[in-house]
């Protein structure tokens, strides 16, 4: 899979130009894609490209390989969003936010001119959440009341730990994290509303009709959808 990744994020490199704001997501496809655009930066093919990062991970990777970063009110716009997803729909619908960065990506996405994903074949579903939770930003003192609302939706949501002794995962903006099976996602963009109206959740893994661009590494080569 790491070769159809490595894939993906070199295709991703025809669309960045000289003097663009490119927001970087987070999440292993995106860190291939950071490693070479640091690389064209570095050797002075790109100029005056600037990133500007959706967490501490992605920020400490542009840093590493050379990519200038810059915060997202220190712009007036953003050129192009390039991140990953967990699973995409036939319709270019996404789940994201197992990288626990789903809020700024969905802000700087939503913002972005172009919204370029980067993906391997096995994120390619039927219908959103067949196999992967939507992962919930909540504020910490309401996951509880959250998770049992989530039961109306004929979802069960589990609070994501980090581990045993380190108690729940506490997102970069101080939330948490809960993550919700859903037995159908009919249609996505509706569920995505409603889960934002419920008191207490500050953004929600489902990316419905925001994806401009899907580019798929696949065994026969990078595939476009869009
Ligand atoms: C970020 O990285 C998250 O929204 C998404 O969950 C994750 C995908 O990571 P990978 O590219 O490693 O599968 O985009």
């Amino acid at each position: 899979m790491k070769e159809l990744k490595r894939a993906v994020a070199k295709e991703a490199l025809k669309f960045i130009e000289d003097d663009m704001i490119v927001s970087l997501g987070t999440g292993s496809t995106t860190a291939y894609f950071l490693e070479y655009l640091g690389k064209l930066i570095m050797e002075e093919e790109l100029e005056d490209v600037y990133g500007v990062p959706t967490s501490y991970q992605a920020r400490l990777l542009a840093l590493e390989y050379g990519v200038p970063v810059v915060g997202l009110d220190e712009v007036d716009a953003i050129d192009i969003a390039v991140d990953g997803a967990d699973e995409v729909d036939l319709n270019l619908n996404l789940i994201k936010g197992r990288g626990a960065a789903l809020t700024m990506e969905k802000i700087v996405e939503y913002r972005a001119g172009t919204f370029l994903v980067l993906v391997d074949e096995s994120k390619l579903v039927e219908r959103l959440g067949q196999k992967m939770p939507v992962p919930i930003e909540v504020i910490p003192a309401a996951w509880r009341a959250i998770k049992e609302e989530l039961e109306v939706f004929n979802a069960t949501a589990e609070l994501r730990m980090a581990s045993k002794k380190d108690g729940p995962v506490v997102t970069e903006n101080g939330n948490f994290l809960l993550d919700a099976r859903f037995h159908r996602i009919d249609d996505p963009l509706d569920l995505e509303i409603e889960l934002n109206n419920i008191p207490g959740v500050v953004e929600n893994g489902i990316f419905a009709d925001i994806a401009d661009i899907v580019l798929v590494g696949t065994r026969e080569g990078v595939k476009r959808l869009e």
